[in-house]
């Protein structure tokens, strides 16, 4: 048999092709791109420390093909399918997130690569939603919506041979990935013919513009790929002046001495000519945009906690937790909240409330005592890297979703959490992200223990 070609590749020409799609689609994420770039080289040039750790964790090299995307997706059926898409890509479902709690009819995972040695080569992730039909009241309607979701297929007979052939053979050759590649791309592009009527996509759309933008269109087209920033507050400001409106405030935790989880910030969505069916009518759709991410280290259950607390309190205390309000009086309550959050490297480490990476010093030994973990760092042969997040926050995505949405997307859905009711859909059940950062924490400590001669602890 020819070579097959591996599925950190495969994710790469994909990640690539994408880019260049959309690049072609949204000039403005062209922009965001090359202003990320300027941003990110200015901020290693001046905060070795930066450089340093990013380089120590292999994350240097990652940084300029490092973006994520997301989709919409309208039945359970198109799930099932697009897992075994990215699964030839090295992509699996990591989390489940409920955003029917934020008032959006929709539940999520992320695929992603899931190694360590995958996440370093290219950590491309796509956030997939699946539309919650079950929320929408008015059930005629969810009918409908069903019925037009069932008459589309939004993964191309090729595409659909090749992933089979890759389930069989274990992966696809070199000019079999190629293909399937650019098959891919087709399920992600943007279709500016509605495949309803102007009536239609009117009443889906009054329902909520979420699923006027899942069930009028021939696909799920990829709304917007972000690029990961070391320096999120500079790209913000700069943003006007390359003719790019943020939204107002940028969700996640504030600016800090040691970064955690996720910040992230996005442009509104682009108004865009669309033509309806069966017509001369034409429209416009709001649906694609662009975002920025800078990301700090992955929280422990109790930092997650204390993360969730803080913010809760922040949006307690400013009326403006959302686009509309006032961003002055939200950034306030947000840095006032979150000066309680411990700050440091270190200090969150002692305290619990952080993952970190733990190796042996290069040539270190420590035989013949045993010693604490904390002594071992003391001592300067241990030594603890944060381990960055590589997931994604839900109150931000429905920040991020709502900014895009307009106001209208604030109806609320009184949702039940169903994750049984994904994984059934997904035909797979979701990986537990804290499990993959708490594994991750426990390997490299007793590896590193091992080396350094302390492995009685
Ligand atoms: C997804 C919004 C969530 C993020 O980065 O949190 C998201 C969507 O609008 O489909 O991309
Ligand atoms: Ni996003």
């Amino acid at each position: 048999m020819s070579q097959q070609m591996h599925s950190d590749d495969i994710r790469t020409l994909f990640s690539r092709a994408m880019s260049e799609m959309y690049r072609k689609e949204v000039p403005q994420y062209g922009e965001l791109i090359d202003l990320v770039r300027t941003v990110n080289e200015a901020a290693l040039r001046d905060n070795p420390e930066l450089r340093a750790r990013l380089e120590a964790a292999g994350e240097l090299n990652r940084l300029d093909v490092e973006r994520h995307g997301a989709i919409r997706l309208g039945t359970g059926e198109e799930l099932f399918d697009i897992r075994r898409m990215f699964a030839v890509m090295g992509m699996h479902p990591v989390g489940y997130y409920d955003l029917s709690v934020a008032g959006l009819p929709v539940h999520s995972t992320a695929f992603r690569p899931v190694e360590l040695t995958a996440l370093k080569r290219n950590p491309f992730r796509i956030f997939t939603s699946l539309l919650r039909l079950d929320l929408v009241k008015d059930r005629q309607l969810a009918q409908e919506a069903e019925e037009i979701l069932a008459q589309r297929q939004i993964i191309t007979d090729r595409a659909l041979e090749l992933i089979a052939r890759a389930e069989e053979n274990g992966g696809l050759t070199n000019p079999e990935a190629e293909e399937f590649v650019a098959e891919a791309l087709e399920t992600f592009r943007w279709h500016s013919e509605a495949t309803v009527s102007a009536e239609t996509y009117a009443r889906l759309h009054e329902a909520h513009r979420l699923i006027a933008d899942v069930v009028s269109f021939r696909g799920p087209h990829i709304n917007h790929l972000t690029p990961r920033t070391l320096d999120i507050d500079e790209v913000q400001k700069s943003m006007p002046e390359r003719g790019i409106a943020p939204k107002l405030i940028i969700e996640g935790p504030p600016r800090r001495a040691s970064d955690i989880l996720l910040r992230q910030t996005s442009f509104k969505a682009l108004e865009e000519a669309i033509l309806f069916k069966g017509a001369d009518a034409a429209g416009t759709h709001t649906a694609r945009f662009g975002e920025i991410e800078q990301r700090g280290v992955a929280l422990t259950a109790k930092g997650r906690q204390l993360y969730d607390e803080t913010l809760l309190r922040v949006r307690q205390d400013s009326e403006a937790a959302n686009d509309s309000g006032n961003a002055d009086a939200y950034n306030a309550a947000l840095s006032s909240r979150f000066s309680a959050f411990p700050d440091g490297w270190e200090n969150l480490r002692r305290s619990g409330l952080a993952f970190f990476n733990y190796r042996a010093k290069e040539n270190a030994s420590f035989k013949g005592r045993s010693a604490s973990v904390d002594a071992l760092l003391d001592a300067g042969v241990l030594i603890a890297e944060p381990q960055t997040y590589e997931d994604f926050l839900p109150v931000s995505a429905a920040g991020i979703f709502r900014s895009n949405l307009g106001s209208d997307g604030q109806s609320n859905y009184s949702g039940t959490t169903n994750q049984s009711a994904f994984e059934e859909a997904l035909g797979a059940s979701v990986t537990n992200e804290m499990e993959l950062y708490t594994r991750r924490e426990a390997d490299s400590l007793r590896t590193a223990l091992e080396s350094l001669g302390q492995s009685h602890l």
